[in-house]
């Protein structure tokens, strides 16, 4: 009796913070120094039981960096790259932030962390003149994947210039374990000059007021994150991507060719959803997205407002090591012969310009070339090795050189059903190409003097003999 009252008052008191959406926790104990990242890396999950004394350290620099290949511009960062670097700290926490801004700046700077809670998210407390620091502290209540930026006027034109990062605020008790976690941000540029175009490139008010960027990346230059600066993983593993979006104008669609994220905590907050193909990442917003690795490739992350992905840079690659799993993903199988009308054969139309009939081996061979690279080279490839299961090889084709007639009735009339050629069956269908005789002789002549076949000449009387006597 009495230890049932005791299991009710227990009950009640849970239920009175839920209620509060208060979580009970430790009291804050002892004091550490954050672990900084630049993208795509992520500070170490936090081990924790109690909230601490963090102290972060970060260096507003303005430097020239690579925008693309040829193209440079001068970024204003946080911590000396785009975006600035990632803060990992945990709920509750007591952040003691400073900022210090570079002696070389030119502008001050300041901060407003989308995480703070209190006037300007920090950023009339963190103004800061070139060659000072300044100092705050504030409680990281809310659990979450946040954006900061730099808030001083022209606010536009300080995060166009690349002041922007993220700082992930991890609830009570962690994040549930993954086996890589990747830190990734979209933001856009606008230059004086075209997409592409070299040279240290300005900023153009203009061009961002009419919000039409030259640029739209991840992490910060076209590239970035590609070849062998790829994020990489391996198959069999669970991924979890910190997104962020600094703008300073559009809103990103973010989507992973070949992906399913199983699970995406929408807008970085603390309820995620299933089984999503695209999320939308508002400027100045996040999302997290996890999935698990079921087979091996490359997986493309775009921004799914395309022509910013494939023109204007906002692309990365997830490179993810097998072996791979056939039954998930098989690859191509087969490219065969595709007809519609069934397996009647098609007749492919010729234009019917009668070309000067060659006089001897030389030019028949010399016209069958051009013949061959026309109507034969789509098929058979132009080396004449074909596409295994689906065209036959013509280069050291046993059934062709075995027989002269049936080569010729080939291309004249087409081929259905089963053959084999050179130890390999194939069961596709040649269309009829429509071509006259002196063209099939010509042809002929040309596929048997190549390749280390057996080089017999065809004339345009023996296909005329061959047409007469019918199949
Ligand atoms: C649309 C694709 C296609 C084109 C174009 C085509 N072929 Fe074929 N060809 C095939 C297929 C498929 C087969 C095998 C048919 C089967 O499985 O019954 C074949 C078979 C052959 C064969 C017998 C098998 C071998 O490899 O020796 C010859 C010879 C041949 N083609 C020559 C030609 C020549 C010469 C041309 C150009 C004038 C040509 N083909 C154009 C698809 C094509
Ligand atoms: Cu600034």
């Amino acid at each position: 009796m009495k230890q049932k009252l005791l299991i009710l008052t227990a009950l009640m008191l849970h239920s009175a913070f839920a209620a509060a959406s208060e979580t009970p926790d430790a009291p804050l104990k002892g004091e550490e120094v954050a672990v900084l990242t630049d993208a795509p890396l992520v500070p170490p999950p936090i081990t924790r039981d109690h909230p601490t004394k963090v102290k972060v350290d970060l260096e507003v620099t303005e430097v020239v960096k690579r925008m693309a290949d040829g193209v440079d511009y001068t970024f204003w960062t946080f911590g000396g790259s785009v975006p600035g670097k990632f803060i990992r700290v945990r709920q509750n926490d007591e952040v003691d932030f400073t900022l210090k801004n570079h002696p070389t700046s030119k502008m001050p700077h300041n901060i407003d962390l989308h995480a703070v809670t209190g006037p300007g998210g920090g950023a009339k407390a963190t103004f800061t003149a070139p060659g000072h620091q300044t100092n705050f502290t504030f409680k990281a209540l809310n659990p979450g994947l946040y954006v900061y930026h730099c808030a001083t006027a022209p606010v536009g034109m300080h995060i166009a210039n690349g002041m922007y990062g993220l700082i992930l605020v991890e609830p009570i008790g962690g994040l549930p374990k993954v086996d890589k976690e990747f830190y990734v941000f979209q933001s856009e540029f606008y230059t004086t000059g075209k997409y592409g175009e070299a040279g240290l490139q300005g900023f153009s008010m203009e061009k961002a007021l009419q919000e039409i960027p030259d640029y739209v990346v991840f992490n910060g230059s076209v590239g970035s994150t590609s070849g062998e600066n790829s994020i990489k993983a391996t198959k069999g593993e669970t991924v979890r991507l910190f997104v962020g979006n600094g703008g300073p104008n559009l809103v990103s669609s973010f989507h992973v060719i070949g992906e399913i994220f199983d699970r995406v905590y929408t807008e970085g907050g603390t309820k995620y959803q299933e089984n999503v193909q695209t999320t939308l990442v508002p400027a100045g917003g996040s999302a997290i997205c996890e999935f698990k690795l079921e087979t091996d490739g490359d997986y493309i992350l775009v921004d799914h407002s395309i022509f910013r992905a494939f023109n204007k840079g906002a692309l990365a690659i997830l490179n993810v090591s097998g072996p791979g799993d056939l039954a998930v993903f098989s690859g191509q199988k087969s490219d065969t012969v595709y007809l519609p009308e069934g397996g009647a054969l098609q007749t492919i139309p010729q234009d019917t310009r009668a070309e000067p009939a060659a006089k001897n081996k030389e030019e028949r061979i010399a016209a069958g070339k051009a013949i061959y690279a026309a109507n034969c080279a789509a098929c058979h490839m132009p080396e004449g090795n074909g596409v295994p299961k689906a065209f036959p090889p013509l280069a050291k084709s046993d059934f062709l050189n075995a027989d002269v007639d049936r080569a010729i009735n080939t291309v004249i009339h087409g081929l259905e059903g089963k053959v084999m050629v050179s130890g390999e069956t194939y069961d596709s269908v040649m269309p009829t190409l429509g071509l006259n005789d002196e063209a099939v002789a010509n042809v002929l002549t040309f596929v048997y003097s190549q390749w280390e076949n057996n080089g017999t000449e065809v004339t345009p009387e023996q296909v005329a003999k061959i047409r007469a006597a019918k199949k």
